[in-house]
């Protein structure tokens, strides 16, 4: 079954969304697999953004990013990945969607609230980065039957 990592960024945490952003995710059917809330180290911080250290936002989204508790999540179901990107939007919540989770909560480029593996092949490598296999919890929601 397909997974995906999201994580609620510390500005998510700190403006109270964790609740609305895990009912989108629930009401849509997806199934959680994993779930935390956690300080995020430099290393690790580092390690997710990897792609990105040579741009110049670097610096500043590793410290964003370390500097306050976030909520790491691994959710499962069909098509997970690119139905959560799209449920996220756009990167910059001002060209985002409304009806998406940046177009209706954000206006700000490095506060853009929740992050989303983009391809199912770097969803495998941050839920790896992310959570051990202990931390992952298989389970099949019995109203799975009202989905199919
Ligand atoms: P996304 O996949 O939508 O999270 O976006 P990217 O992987 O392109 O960017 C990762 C994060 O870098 C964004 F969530 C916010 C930050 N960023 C900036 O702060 N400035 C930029 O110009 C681009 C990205």
């Amino acid at each position: 079954m397909e997974r995906t990592f999201m994580a609620i960024k510390p500005d998510g945490v700190q403006r109270g969304l964790v609740g609305e952003i895990l009912r989108r995710f629930e009401a849509k059917g997806f199934t959680l697999v994993g779930l935390k809330l956690m300080h995020v180290s430099k290393e690790l911080a580092e390690k997710h953004y990897d792609v990105h250290r040579e741009r110049p936002f670097f610096p500043g989204l590793v410290e964003f990013i370390t500097s306050g508790p976030l909520v790491a999540m691994v959710w499962e179901g069909d098509g997970v990945v690119a139905s959560a990107r799209k449920m996220i939007g756009a990167t910059n919540p001002l060209s985002a969607e409304p009806g998406t989770i940046r177009g209706d909560f954000g206006i700000s480029i490095g506060r853009n609230l929740i992050h989303g593996s983009d391809a199912i092949e770097t969803a495998q490598r941050e839920i790896a980065l992310w959570f051990s296999s202990e931390e992952l919890v298989s389970w099949q929601p019995a109203a799975v039957a009202w989905l199919v």
